[in-house]
This record gives structure tokens, C-alpha cells and sequence, in this order.
């Protein structure tokens, strides 16, 4: 009986939410040049461009709610009795909105904004552009979406990695294993010795890292796994 969990989740857990994930035929990266919108050099290029891509994508998760896999996830880590930490690449707020409290955005989060200049983070609920005044500093100009873009550094990796080096069950849930450093964190518990479980519709890039897999729709499989794993609990 597992006393530790790590959890990772992406995109493919808010499918089913009505939010578009980002390699699938229909995904996001098929629409949009990755580059353009979630790089440092592209918010440079064009910063109007990419705050116009979040604000919609911000605008877009207030009409959409939590879905039986996000409430599965915050069921299990009220009512597991060891710990659970989840760690999503998402940056929409469905886990905190399903009631999930141990959670790591490591991507960050388009409900939040950050300050090029006075360093400071604020909740972010509307439109964002270059006029939006900071509301710590009040200088204009430097606020941009708190998500971390490709060659940057993603969010609170340490404690990601003290917690792949002690976990004894790594559960991987609608992920491509496209994006490192979270498509390495198998790898990572696997070489702690826990055990590694896929939930998918399809094998992601690093199935092959995997004990036990189970592919299907997120609302599906996820709660299921979650009442198994429940049920077996002391
Ligand atoms: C960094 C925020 C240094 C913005 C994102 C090693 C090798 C190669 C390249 C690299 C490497 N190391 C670093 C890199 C570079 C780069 C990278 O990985 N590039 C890739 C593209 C090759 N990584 C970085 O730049 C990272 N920074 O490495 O810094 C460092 C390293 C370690 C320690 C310290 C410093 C920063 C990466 C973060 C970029 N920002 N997002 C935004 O969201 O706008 S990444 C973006 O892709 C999203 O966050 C997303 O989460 C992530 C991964 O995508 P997925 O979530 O997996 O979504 P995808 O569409 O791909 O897959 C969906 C899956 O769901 C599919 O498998 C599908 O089958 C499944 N599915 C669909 N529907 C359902 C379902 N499953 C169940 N139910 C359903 N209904």
C-alpha cells in the first residue's frame, strides 16, 4: 500500500472540460506557433500578440468547470491517508477549483500575473496588455502572463524532486511526455523505486517507463483508479 503519491498532470485532463490541449490534431501547437506565444523571444517580438493568446485562453477557463477527474484527484487527497502531491503542466485552475489544496502549477498560471520590473506577482482575472499598471509597483509596461515559457525555468523544482526521490507511487495522468523537465519525473521515481502508473487515452513519448498503464478518457479511468486505490487503503 503506496503512503506516498506524486501526481502529473496535463492537458489532457481538462479535454473533457472543453479546454484544447496542445499536440493533438485539433490542439493549440496546430493553431499557433509555439515560438510566437510561449517563448521569452516572442513576447519580446510581439508582446500584444502573445497577451492577446492568454487573454483568451484566461477568458476561456472561466466558462468551463471541473470534470469527474480533477474532483477524483481532490477526493484522493482528502481522503488518502498518506501524502499526495499533485504537480500539474497546466496553467488553467481547474484542480484548485475541483478542491485539490497540495498543488504545484510548474508551469504556471494564466490567472496570475507577473512584473518585469518590480518582481511581484498578482491574481489576474481580466484583460492583460502593456498599458495594465502593475498593482504592486503601478509602473506600466512590464506585466506579463506568470507562465513559465519554453526555455525557462519551470516553478518549484526542487521540491518536485524531493518528492519524486521519496514517493513509492508515481501516477502520470493526461500527459504527452513531450516537455522536459516533467517528461522525466517516470524516470525519476522509477530510480527511487516506486511504482509508475500511465492513465492516458493513448501511450505518451515515455510509456516504456511505466509498471501499469490504462488508456482511455480521463473521466473514466481516473476515477476508478482513484476508488481502487481508496478501497485497498488502511
Ligand atoms: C527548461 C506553459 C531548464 C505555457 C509550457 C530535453 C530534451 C529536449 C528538449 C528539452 C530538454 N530539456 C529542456 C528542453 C526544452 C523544452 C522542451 O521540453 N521542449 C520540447 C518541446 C522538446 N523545455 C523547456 O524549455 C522547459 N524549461 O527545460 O528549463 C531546466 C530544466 C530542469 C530544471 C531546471 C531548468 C520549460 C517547458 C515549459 C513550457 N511551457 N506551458 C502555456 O501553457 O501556454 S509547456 C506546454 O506543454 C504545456 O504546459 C503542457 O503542459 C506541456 C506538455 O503538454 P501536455 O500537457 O502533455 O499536452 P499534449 O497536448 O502534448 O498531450 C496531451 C495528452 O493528453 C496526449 O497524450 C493525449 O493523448 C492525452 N489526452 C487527450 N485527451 C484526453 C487525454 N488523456 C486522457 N483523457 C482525455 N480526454
Amino acid at each position: 500500500m503506496p503512503s506516498s503519491i506524486v501526481i502529473l498532470t496535463g492537458a489532457g485532463i481538462s479535454a473533457e472540460s472543453g479546454i484544447s490541449t496542445f499536440r493533438d490534431p485539433d490542439g493549440i501547437w496546430a493553431k499557433v506557433d509555439y515560438r510566437e506565444v510561449a517563448t521569452p523571444q516572442g513576447f519580446a517580438a510581439d508582446p500584444a500578440r502573445v497577451h492577446a493568446f492568454y487573454n483568451w485562453r484566461r477568458k476561456n477557463v472561466l466558462s468551463v468547470e471541473p470534470n469527474a477527474a480533477h474532483l477524483a484527484l481532490a477526493r484522493l487527497e482528502s481522503a488518502f491517508p498518506g501524502d499526495v502531491l499533485l504537480v500539474t503542466q497546466n496553467v488553467d485552475s481547474l484542480h484548485e477549483r475541483a478542491g485539490s489544496r497540495n498543488l504545484i502549477h510548474m508551469h504556471g498560471q494564466h490567472d496570475q500575473a507577473l512584473c518585469n520590473a518590480c518582481g511581484k506577482r498578482s491574481a489576474w482575472a481580466g484583460e492583460m496588455s502593456l498599458e495594465s499598471p502593475c498593482p504592486a509597483c503601478r509602473g506600466v509596461g512590464h506585466m506579463r502572463p506568470d507562465v513559465v515559457w519554453f526555455g525557462e525555468t519551470p516553478y518549484q523544482m526542487e521540491r518536485i524532486q524531493a518528492a519524486l526521490a521519496g514517493c513509492d507511487l508515481f501516477l502520470s495522468i493526461g500527459t504527452s511526455g513531450n516537455v522536459y523537465p516533467a517528461a522525466g519525473f517516470v524516470r525519476e521515481a522509477r530510480s527511487a523505486g516506486a511504482r509508475t502508473v500511465e492513465l492516458n487515452l493513448e501511450p505518451s513519448q515515455g510509456a516504456g517507463y511505466f509498471d501499469e498503464a490504462e488508456h482511455g478518457p480521463a473521466t473514466r479511468v481516473v476515477p476508478r483508479f482513484v476508488e481502487r486505490l481508496l478501497q485497498r487503503a488502511p
